[in-house]
């Protein structure tokens, strides 16, 4: 079982600022964590960062039939951009869309996503919990 964790744009400023939005939690507490939950039910996990929509787009495109499942939480692309959506669909692995504020309580222009209907599942308003339960969901369906 092989899973990509795939963070996009700004994700790499977590813990820095904005903590009452996006918690204290640093993006490499995050990627331990799940390291270390994968490991432990006998899985891998990669974990991934860009703040560049084509890097991203690469990196998906070169999972395809090389992993099991992944993780999203496409930063501000969540909202804008076809491409990301494309090469998620394109890809044909079972995801899992998170986010850690509630994307829903906060402007408008956050409330559509172009991904969630390419995945399986969404998670939003939950923190960094999030993503230790998105791996979870991707290991249960697995089993
Ligand atoms: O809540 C989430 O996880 C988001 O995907 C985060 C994105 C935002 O554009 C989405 O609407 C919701 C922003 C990521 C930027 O992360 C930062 C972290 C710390 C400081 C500044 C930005």
């Amino acid at each position: 079982m092989k899973i990509l964790v795939l963070h996009g744009p700004n994700l790499n400023l977590l813990g820095s600022r904005e903590p009452e939005i996006y918690g204290r939690t640093t993006l490499a507490d995050i990627n331990g964590d799940l390291e270390r939950l994968a490991s432990a039910s006998g899985a891998s996990l990669e974990c991934f960062q860009s703040n560049h929509e084509g890097a991203l787009i690469d990196r998906i495109q070169a999972a395809r039939g090389d992993f099991d499942g992944l993780i999203i939480n496409p930063g501000g692309l969540t909202h804008s951009s076809v491409s990301l959506r494309d090469a998620l669909i394109a890809c044909e692995l079972p995801l899992v869309e998170v986010h850690l504020s509630n994307i829903h309580a906060r402007e408008e222009f956050r409330h559509r996503s172009l991904v969630s209907s390419a995945a399986i599942g969404v998670i939003c308003g939950l923190g960094a919990s999030g993503y230790e339960f998105a791996l979870r969901a991707l290991l249960e369906r697995k089993k």
